[in-house]
């Protein structure tokens, strides 16, 4: 039944993009294979809190425009914008209009001027795609709730008595089931009028307004079955013919899907024919966690699971995103752990995405709000994000953390992301290679290595706070030449000893003999 909606969809939607007006901005290389994604690095930005041009206290598209420069230095190469649409709520995940631009951020002009400035860099923007639920102030539930007989109500999901196991909120007749809260309203997606109306809704930003792809917010909760919330058989077979949908709107367009939580397994049931990657949190708090703790073990099962389940490591990465207190607060304003912790990201497998103000180190623990403060651009009035009165006050840290002072200084952790992220593109074994778990014999020894067929790159990070000299680097697959290996570092000037391999494998190794706390070494051998 699904399927046969969907290719009605497909038609419909493939015959009104004929008639559409061209997008805004050609996506940079048109030309590159369908996957450029795997080798993207993406910023994630609250568009409130990135840049405030107009002195209303608010951020702006024309604030994130002007800020392009600074975006591009840092070596990004494509940004997800979280939701831009008209919303009640601050967050602006409650949408009450899926074609418009919210009024606070700016036009849809400048929304369009902001997109053809980032093509030109070769910069891609997505954004945020809420499809689990509308505002309980879009038109769509306003008529829904106050008409029975409208067409709309059965956009939504009904109970006449409410009971069962919550998220069901008292509307004009009955009680609707949202569940998230009251004010979002979940659609229903077994009435293809839905599915319908929001295909039109993708059609419309990739097709008419040209942006390059969707971040899929609250995927695994798109559609209920007997009860079950998440991840049904309903919502795959739904996102297959997503899937299919916004491929024919445009082939280039990527998805990526938030099914919080999501380790390799769960990432597996979603990609390859339904969403083109999903948010790796397995991944991102093995990250987080062994440089937290000081031992490899998060960061190593992480990968045995990928190995195991998502070979192709076609997955997201992250350290925290908007949802969870920024990783700098997870770490008690430890610099080093900052540092160590994004070369993990930086230097693994994965399509890695860097939260606004994370490469500065900004703090910030829940409620949300303060985990979404304003960027903190320099040490002037409000941390130079506004002229104005900020939304919400700049956190006081600002006068030491902010981009300005750490621009000057060549130590700071911005230096550190632009010279990783750097390498990361300069190295395609670190963009886009293969990745094999060394054997460290030191549980705060971390060592990973990265190989494409021309080059390969053997990663060593001591995760803890003290020296390591009682190591032993082995290899027991056969995935390099044999001889004597020349050993060079790509980050500091160091001499690493030649490597001995035997049936392309190494047992024993030390490339030093010390490995200074929280040092990282990034080898190329040849
Ligand atoms: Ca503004
Ligand atoms: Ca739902």
């Amino acid at each position: 039944m699904l399927k046969r909606i969907f290719s009605t969809l497909l038609l419909i939607s493939v015959l009104s993009a004929c008639g559409s007006t061209s997008p805004t901005a050609a996506s940079p290389a048109q030309t590159e294979p369908a996957t450029w994604w795997n080798e993207a690095v993406f910023y994630e930005i609250f568009v409130r809190s990135f840049y405030d041009t107009d002195g209303n206290g608010i951020g702006d598209f024309n604030g994130i425009a002007q800020k392009l420069d600074y975006l591009e230095s840092l070596g990004i190469t494509a940004i997800w914008l979280m939701p831009i649409h008209p919303s009640p709520s601050y967050h602006g995940y409650d949408v009450t209009d899926y074609y418009a631009v919210n009024p606070e951020y700016g036009t849809m002009d400048d929304f369009k001027n902001l997109l053809a400035e980032a093509h030109k860099r070769d910069i891609r923007i997505i954004i945020d795609l809420v499809l689990n639920h509308t505002s309980s102030q879009h038109p769509w539930f306003a008529e829904a709730n106050s008409n029975p007989n409208s067409k709309y109500h059965d956009y939504y999901i009904w109970s006449e008595t409410g009971e069962g196991d919550g998220g069901w909120h008292q509307g004009n007749q009955g009680y609707y089931f949202g569940l998230f809260w009251e004010g979002m309203p979940d659609l229903n997606y077994n009435n293809p009028e839905v599915t319908t109306d929001m295909l039109k809704v993708t059609g419309f930003w990739l097709t008419d307004i040209g942006v390059d792809g969707f971040r899929v917010d609250a995927a695994k909760h798109l559609i209920e079955v007997d009860g079950k919330r998440e991840n049904t058989p309903a919502t795959h077979e739904w996102f297959k013919g997503f899937y299919e949908s916004y491929k024919q709107q445009n082939p280039q367009a990527y998805t990526v899907g938030e099914v919080f939580g999501a380790g390799s397994s769960v990432i597996k049931s979603y990609t390859g024919d339904q969403l083109d990657q999903i948010f790796n949190f397995e991944m991102s708090n093995g990250f987080v966690n062994s440089v937290n703790g000081g031992a490899n073990s998060g960061i190593t099962s992480a990968f045995k699971f990928a190995f195991q389940d998502m070979p192709d490591f076609n997955y997201a990465t992250f350290l925290t995103n908007h949802d969870q207190n920024r990783v700098m607060s997870v770490f008690n304003g430890d610099t080093d752990k900052a540092k160590t912790a994004a070369t993990l990201l930086l230097t693994s497998t994965g399509t890695p995405f860097i939260y606004f103000g994370e490469e500065i180190g900004m703090t910030g623990k829940k409620p949300d709000e303060d985990i979404r403060l304003p960027m903190q651009w320099s040490s002037s009035e409000n941390a130079g994000f506004t002229i104005g009165l900020p939304w919400r006050a700049v956190n006081a840290e600002y006068e030491t953390v902010n981009v300005e002072a750490q621009v000057e200084n060549p130590d700071s952790l911005l230096h550190h992301y632009q010279t990783l992220i750097q390498l990361r593109k300069d190295h395609p074994a670190l963009l886009s290679g293969n990745a094999t778990l060394i054997e460290t014999e030191n549980t705060a020894l971390f060592a990973l290595l990265r190989q494409t067929t021309d080059e390969n790159i053997l990663i060593v990070v001591n995760l803890g706070d003290k020296s390591i000299s009682d190591y032993a680097l082995s290899l027991e697959k056969n995935l390099l030449a044999d001889g004597s290996l020349t050993v060079s570092s790509l980050l500091d000037p160091i001499q690493a000893q030649p490597l001995k391999t035997k049936n392309g494998q190494f047992k024993d190794y030390k490339p030093v003999d010390e490995v200074p706390p929280y040092q990282t070494y990034i080898f190329q051998i040849k």
